[in-house]
């Protein structure tokens, strides 16, 4: 069974997670919301280092500033008394049917302009906390009649907003970078920016992009269909993997969230493999060192004794497969195997150092076509080990 998790594991939960009461589309909630600073509380004993939230996970969206000043200031006693750093805060402007047809992307532009003050007061708030990470999720920037926008303004808005706001926290000199989430679908019928790679072609365009990255979710990027330790992958290889958002999902379904692991396992190893072990047969690539951070929703099966075993859970299998990971790396086995299938050869530039394209292609190499097709790479077999060490 894992050990309890240290702070040393950097684990962090979105308030809004444990603090899911379990409302859907079909019914309202199956289990009752605690205030903010219980919920740290508790995962603070479950051995959680980092907490996450929305502004409004911790103050009513017409709060007044009294409010607001008292409700933060709570929760920052609870988080400092229990050794909780607040990781990472974001805004929430998908909640209120103000936002029904975006924050930054409104056709309406009174909207634009209230949703850029909400998110440029959240990142003060964000400031004030020390949080170094901003993460936007526009879940309501997108459509479901694509005659309802003109797409061309839309990604112009979208980057007007971000560099606004990326600007400003340079202007500042806060300490604070934004990652972007993407997300393909739900609520919206098409939500812009749907993938990790759509997110990094954003970035390339804006102004500000450099303190721009992303926050990928592994259920946003399995309901497009997607690898998400191949969209991770991409994005360290940009220098963009600025936070995270691990889960479970179940193949093409509505956001699942469910608890890491309880999805694609054989995924969920490799992620972790990532994670933990870094690029294998590239020791020197850059490495993801930011939390291991959870967005997640305990099942609406679930009442409260079920909200923790969750948490738990969730921390416990990211424990069990870093585990198995270390093993699968140390295994001769694997390393042989790895050897085989040329796992280490792919860093090698193509064309040797200095070499002209005019004098490659003047030279004959003697390559043996029909022999190079023959070549076994032996995939299979190294999969088979990372399933024996999985299952072992
Ligand atoms: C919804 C998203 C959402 C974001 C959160 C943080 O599917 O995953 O929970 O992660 O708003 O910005
Ligand atoms: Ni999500
Ligand atoms: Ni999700
Ligand atoms: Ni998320």
């Amino acid at each position: 069974s894992p050990r309890t998790p240290t702070a040393e594991d950097r684990f962090s939960f979105g308030l809004w997670t444990v603090g899911w009461t379990g409302t859907d589309p079909f019914g309202g909630p199956s289990r009752p919301a605690l205030d903010p600073w219980e919920y740290a509380d508790r995962l603070a004993e479950l051995g959680a280092w980092g907490i996450t939230f929305h502004d409004n996970d911790v103050y009513p969206f017409d709060a007044d500033e009294q409010t607001i000043r008292e409700r933060v200031g709570r929760l920052r006693s609870a988080a400092d008394a229990s050794g909780l750093v607040i990781e990472m805060v974001t805004t929430n402007t998908f909640s209120h049917p103000v936002f029904k047809d975006g924050g930054l992307t409104s056709n309406d532009r009174s909207v634009r302009r209230f949703g850029l003050r909400k998110v440029i007061h959240a990142v003060d708030l964000a400031a004030e906390l020390g949080a170094t990470t901003f993460v936007m999720w526009g879940g309501r920037e997108g459509s479901e009649y694509d005659g309802s926008k003109d797409l061309h303004s839309a990604f112009a808005r979208y980057k007007e907003g971000l560099d606004t706001v990326a600007g400003y926290i340079k202007s500042k000199g806060y300490d604070l970078r934004i990652a972007l989430e993407p997300k393909p679908n739900e609520p919206r019928g098409d939500i812009f920016l749907p993938t990790v790679g759509h997110a990094l072609a954003m970035i390339a365009e804006l102004e500000h992009g450099d303190i721009v990255g992303l926050n990928p979710e592994t259920g946003h990027e399995q309901m497009a269909n997607l690898n998400y330790t191949h969209q991770l992958g991409q994005a360290l290889w940009s220098g963009k993997l600025f936070h995270l958002d691990l889960n479970g999902q179940r193949g093409l379904k509505y956001d699942q969230d469910l608890v890491f692991g309880h999805g694609d396992l054989l995924s969920a190893f490799f992620t972790v493999d990532l994670l933990e072990n870094g690029f294998p047969g590239n020791p020197d690539a850059p490495r993801y060192t930011g939390p291991r951070h959870f967005d997640y929703k305990p099942s609406r099966t679930e009442y409260l004794e079920g909200v923790w075993e969750s948490a738990k859970a969730c921390m416990s299998t990211y424990l069990l497969l870093a585990e198995k990971a270390r093993a699968f790396r140390a295994d001769p086995r694997v390393t042989e195997a790895m050897e085989y299938a040329g796992v280490g050869t792919l860093v090698e530039p193509t064309l040797d150092e200095g070499e002209s394209l005019a004098d490659f292609l003047a030279t004959d190499d003697g390559f043996d076509v029909e022999k190079a097709a023959e070549r076994d790479f032996g995939f299979v077999r190294l999969n088979q080990l990372a399933v024996e060490h999985l299952t072992s």
